[in-house]
């Protein structure tokens, strides 16, 4: 779309059919009709929204029993919702927060020590089912949403301020989800009473430094507005699902013998501004910040939880991985080792057969030695024998000697 001042640069003239036309450039340009472009953006989203049916504002109350849950979110949504609750807390649904009343009515009992567990729970659970539909692989165009986005945390208007309970709960779930504080049942107590039970309870919160949703002020078009709900936090309502007749209206009330209370009046109850800030100036808000805060948060501890689980997991499968190739090469070292044991012994047992015969051998070799130097000697001694007795026999008979004989000098000197 061009600005008037371009148009007017252009020397623009208009026909009837809405056409801009540039004699000088012979250029048609359309004018845009006034809801084309982003302010359409909104009209298409609601149809969207209207036509997927995937549009999802959860809000949870959380509160004492009988602090006026119910009753508050009969008169917040202007009907009466089925509350089954039998007062016993056995059992409690109430459609729009069916969850939490079944959570938190069911278990407050067993989990006093810790009773924020099962909401903490039923928070981390609708986490992790959005979650598990983000991760699939065929992702849904549209995820059903069932995260909480908003958690009015109803305090009692009687005692001093919160309680230890109130305290040690919102601390553990300010970071799963926006909690915004409300005083319930506040016509019970004065202007003066309330104004000092707002500063108590903010500056306990404070103290205990614990996150609460604030308004967003970064928007200029509602930065006076959510400022100054802010400064009014926590919202004082009164609620109830009696009506009187006042004109020609029906208006929620409650009768005293005093006076009347009327619930959507502002100078007796917050509870239009929070009807206001909850679901028509700040629901985008809400449903924001719960996914890039709240969300994100649980997103990232469970991918780093799970990097570490895989991790541990991966550990403990090379640890096993590991153990199971020591063991079979153990086995194996083992078996390798009788084999050659039993090898070295059939070597031990063949060397001292072989040592046996060779001990043997060398004996019967011996003796034979022995006897043939023996023999060796008996002959020595019978051929002296004989030379002696050839000596004797020689000098007693006088044999003359051959004179043919070369041993015989005489024949040498012819
Ligand atoms: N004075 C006063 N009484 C209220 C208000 N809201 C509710 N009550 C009364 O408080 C009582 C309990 O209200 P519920 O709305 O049932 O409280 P609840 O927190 O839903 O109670 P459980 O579901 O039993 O835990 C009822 O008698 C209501 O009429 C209020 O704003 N002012
Ligand atoms: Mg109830």
């Amino acid at each position: 779309m061009l600005s008037s001042e371009e148009e007017a640069d252009l020397n623009f003239t208009v026909n009837e059919d809405n056409e801009h036309l540039n004699p000088e450039r012979e250029e048609r340009v359309i004018r845009a009709d006034p809801d084309v472009g982003i302010e359409s953006l909104a009209q298409q989203y609601v149809n969207r929204v209207l036509k997927t049916n995937c549009f999802s504002f959860n809000i949870m109350l959380l509160g004492q029993t009988g602090v006026g849950k119910s009753t508050l979110i009969d008169s917040l949504f202007r009907v009466k919702f089925n509350d089954n609750s039998c007062h016993n807390h056995c059992l409690s649904e109430v459609e729009v927060v069916s969850n939490y009343y079944h959570l938190y009515e069911n278990d407050i009992h067993i989990e006093l020590d810790k009773p924020y567990e099962p909401i903490a729970k039923y928070l981390d659970k609708q986490m992790e089912e959005y979650l598990d539909e983000e991760l699939k692989i065929e992702r849904r165009s549209e995820i059903k949403d069932t995260r909480v986005h908003a958690c009015l945390y109803l305090i009692s208007p009687v005692g001093h301020g919160l309680k230890e309970i109130d305290l040690v709960t919102m601390k553990e779930l300010d970071t799963k989800v926006n909690i915004i504080p409300v005083i319930a049942k506040s016509d019970l107590i004065t202007r003066s009473e309330m104004i000092d039970l707002k500063r108590k309870i903010m500056s306990e919160m404070d103290t205990n430094s614990i996150g609460i949703y604030r308004f967003p002020v970064d928007d200029p078009q509602v930065a006076q507005m959510n400022g100054e709900n802010n400064s009014l936090l926590p919202f004082a309502v009164v609620a109830s699902n009696q009506f009187i007749t006042i004109g020609d209206r029906e208006v929620r009330s409650r009768q005293y013998p005093w006076g009347t209370v009327e619930v959507e009046n502002e100078s007796h109850s917050d509870l239009i501004r929070l009807r206001d800030m909850l679901l028509r100036v700040n629901m985008n808000d809400l449903k924001e910040r719960t996914h890039s805060q709240h969300y994100e948060i649980y997103r990232s501890e469970r991918l780093d939880q799970y990097w570490k689980e895989r991790q541990r997991e991966l550990s403990l499968n090379m640890k096993r991985e590991e153990n199971e190739l020591i063991t079979r090469y153990k086995n194996i070292f083992s078996a390798k080792d009788v084999e050659l044991k039993n090898m070295e012994n059939e070597l031990h047992r063949k060397y001292e057969k072989m040592h046996k015969h060779f001990i043997e051998g060398r004996d019967m070799l011996e003796a034979e030695r022995v006897l043939l130097e023996e023999d060796i000697m008996c002959l020595n001694r019978r051929k002296q024998l004989l030379r002696d007795m050839n000596i004797r026999d020689a000098r007693e008979y006088q044999i003359p000697k051959n004179p043919k004989s070369p041993n015989n000098p005489k024949s040498k000197s012819k």
